[in-house]
């Protein structure tokens, strides 16, 4: 199965206005690919000027989402909202959203929110992703499955989900997970998925130095990007994978 690459650039909670307009023109406006899908995404109270500023085929999603539909429900956006700005893509199950104490969204509200999302026409990057104690305890499998189960019991259009698979050990903390280790987790989430066709990306310390071997990997289908997103970096992450 041939599977389009995906490369996301998660900006996740940086940046004023005028520091992301000026990423938009000095690396989003300076990818150019066609067999792709880019997407970059930044603090959501800049997306319109962000998606405004773009001037190539990258697309904006933003980094959450309500559980809802409009209605009364203070601090919450909608996939209405979303829609009504032609944004297409939502990231969901962020470690970040899941594994902050002060946040520890639950995987059923996590997989409700891309359920509705899904439903309503968007399209979902979903993390999931194990710790380090997980990870030690031989428990990544079971964590993974417990993470994707609410999801895979309620989906049914697919072409809207890519999987980004996120080990928590290597967010943010230059411990990339090795070629081979990520090539065998992603193996393993695509039995647990219900068509072939569906992106696994891999996520956590992505660099433009370790981007081309891990893409080389048969079941990486892209990245989901974050420090190295913030910098040019990510014009030679991008580049790795066309
Ligand atoms: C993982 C990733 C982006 P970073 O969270 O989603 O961040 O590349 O900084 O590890």
């Amino acid at each position: 199965v041939q599977r389009k690459r995906f490369i996301g650039g998660n900006w996740k909670s940086n940046n004023t206005l005028a520091k992301s307009l000026e990423l938009v023109d000095s690396v989003v406006n300076k990818l150019e690919f066609d067999n792709l899908d880019v997407v970059v995404s930044p603090v959501s109270l800049h997306i319109v000027p962000v998606q405004q500023a773009i001037k190539n085929n990258v697309q904006v999603a933003l980094q959450n989402i309500g559980h809802k539909g409009y209605g009364a429900f203070t601090g919450e956006l909608s996939f209405e909202h979303v829609k009504d700005l032609k944004i297409n893509w939502v990231i969901l199950g962020h470690s970040e959203r899941r594994r902050t104490p002060e946040i520890s969204e639950s995987e059923e509200f996590i997989a409700n929110k891309a359920t509705l999302a899904i439903n309503n026409g968007l399209s979902v990057i979903f993390c999931i992703g194990e710790t380090i104690q997980e990870m030690e305890a031989k428990e990544t499998q079971a964590v993974l499955e417990k993470q994707l189960n609410p999801l895979i019991a309620q989906v049914k259009d697919w072409s809207k989900v890519v999987i980004a698979y996120e080990p928590v050990w290597a967010i943010g903390t230059g411990k990339t997970a090795t070629p081979e280790y990520a090539e065998e987790i992603h193996a393993n989430i695509r039995k647990l998925l219900p068509d072939q066709s569906i992106r696994i990306l891999y996520g956590g310390s992505v660099t433009k130095d370790n981007a081309a071997v891990l893409i080389g990997q048969p079941n990486i289908d892209g990245f989901l990007v974050g420090g190295a997103s913030l910098k040019e970096d990510f014009i030679h992450i991008v580049n790795a994978c066309k």
